[in-house]
């Protein structure tokens, strides 16, 4: 481009330079003998000023013109300004415009006019306009950089594995079914089967970064139906090291966007803390403890309810785990513990009241799998190619997996999952 500066680029110190910005038009103020254009780019908006005495007619008419909106290049000198935003503004010598926009607008660009979620999600790309809006996927970017980066220093290698799958992987939550030709086929639910054996593969650390499918029936603040995983496995690890993985992952991110992130931070009002390392472990023993004290009903073995998790994050700060979760609730491929089979090494970490993460140390042996697919009413035969990796040389492994816009939303305190993603798909929405 012959673009020569971003909007943040423009300072007092550059005074008498000539600068061409690209941007569009964020409001015009029409006084009469002056013109004043927010033009708003990439990384925020800078003042044009033109004084009629200073612009050219044929200039001044064509200000005249803009709307709200357009797509415009300026080209001009930068002013030292005190009475300007900044104390700097430029004075145009040309506009050119590049597009026009469509008056009314389906949404206010600069959030004066307020719009319910819908509306916004609807219009998507003019809501990303606000720097509010798209402060989130800038901070969200640089967490998927930074998970990258991590991993990357800790020996993992990236994997990409199918998403047109045959089974299952997690009970509970439902399928989408699709047509394979003339076979029935799912959209992938978790990469679990596949990163499992890669486990056998010799590769020993994997990750991959991915959608996965869930058809979740309820609308809810905190579910979606396609959502994108962070998921590890590493072969001669135990529950306890994937989770000190994960602790320093959450630190590492927390650190790298504090530092990379200034700007976006300050736009959310956001004061990230760094969390201590360890994060506390609490039994899930423990934990029907502490929710039954907050007077909310929980029964031992059960899965934590709504209610139980909210009870639990108005006693816990920040980030911490849940760890020897009840065997019957947890998918078949977890491993009991050794001296209590009806415990297992799965793990949840927490946020406050919010699960961004699950994982656990995996059943490697083949005979226990088989035994354990059976008993949740599974068919060992849907698993076959899945078993078949189990019976060559499976060395012990663990895994966890951390939902991208969970971890968004807990680095921002963010309450509806939905604002951080671009496209949302919920039980409603389907476009854009
Ligand atoms: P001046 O005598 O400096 O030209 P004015 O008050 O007589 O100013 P205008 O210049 O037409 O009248 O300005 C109209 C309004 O715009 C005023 O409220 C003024 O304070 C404001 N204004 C003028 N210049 C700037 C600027 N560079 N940035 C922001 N606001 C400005
Ligand atoms: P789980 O089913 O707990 O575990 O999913 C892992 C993480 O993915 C995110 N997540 C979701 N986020 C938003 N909406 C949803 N509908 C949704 N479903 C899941 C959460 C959750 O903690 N195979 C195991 C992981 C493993 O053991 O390695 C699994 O999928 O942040």
């Amino acid at each position: 481009t012959r673009r020569t500066h971003y909007s943040n680029e423009i300072t007092p110190s550059l005074d008498g330079s000539h600068t061409i910005l690209m941007g569009w038009v964020y409001e015009i103020r029409d006084l009469g003998g002056i013109i004043f254009i927010l033009l708003r780019d990439r990384h925020g908006i800078i003042q044009v000023t033109a004084p009629s005495k200073k612009t050219s007619k044929e200039l001044f008419k064509k200000l005249r013109k803009l709307k709200k909106e357009y797509v415009i290049e300026v080209q001009g000198t930068v002013q030292k300004s005190p009475k300007a935003p900044r104390s700097v503004e430029i004075i145009p010598s040309n506009v050119k415009v590049l597009a026009k926009s469509q008056q009314p607008l389906p949404l206010d660009p600069t959030g004066k006019v307020k719009a319910e979620i819908d509306t916004r999600l609807d219009s998507r790309f003019l809501d990303l306009r606000r720097p509010e809006i798209s402060a989130i996927f800038k901070i969200k970017s640089r967490m998927l950089h930074s998970v990258r980066v991590f991993l990357e220093k800790e020996g993992f290698i990236e994997i990409n594995t199918p998403k047109l799958v045959a089974s299952a992987t997690e009970g509970g939550t439902e399928l989408f079914p699709i047509t394979y030709f003339e076979r029935e086929a799912f959209l992938g639910q978790s990469p679990q089967l596949y990163k499992q054996m890669m486990m056998a593969s010799g590769l020993d650390k994997v990750y991959e970064i991915a959608p996965i499918f869930r058809a979740e029936e309820h609308d809810t603040l905190r579910h979606l139906n396609e959502v994108i995983s962070i998921d590890i496995e590493a072969a001669f690890m135990n529950h306890e090291d994937v989770m000190k993985i994960l602790e320093k992952l959450i630190v590492k991110v927390i650190k790298d966007i504090k530092e990379h992130c200034k700007e976006e931070l300050e736009t959310l009002g956001r004061e990230l803390e760094t969390p201590k390392l360890p994060f506390e472990r609490l039994e899930y023993d423990e934990v029907v403890e502490i929710v039954k004290s907050q007077g909310v009903h929980l029964r031992h073995g059960e899965d934590l309810s709504r209610a139980a998790e909210k009870a639990l994050g108005e006693i816990m700060p920040g980030y911490y785990f849940i760890k020897s979760w009840p065997t019957n609730i947890k998918p078949f491929y977890v491993m009991p513990r050794e001296d209590d089979p009806s415990k297992s090494y799965a793990f949840d970490l927490m946020y406050k009241d919010l699960e961004v993460s699950s994982g656990a140390m995996r059943v490697h042996e083949h005979d226990l799998l088989v035994e354990k697919i059976k008993k949740q009413g599974l068919n060992p035969r849907s698993f076959e190619s899945y078993l078949s990796a189990f019976k060559y040389g499976m060395p012990p492994h663990a895994g966890w997996g951390l939902g991208a816009e969970r971890f968004t939303m807990a680095l921002l305190e963010i309450k509806n999952i939905r604002e951080t993603v671009l496209f949302p798909r919920d039980r409603r929405r389907l476009t854009p």
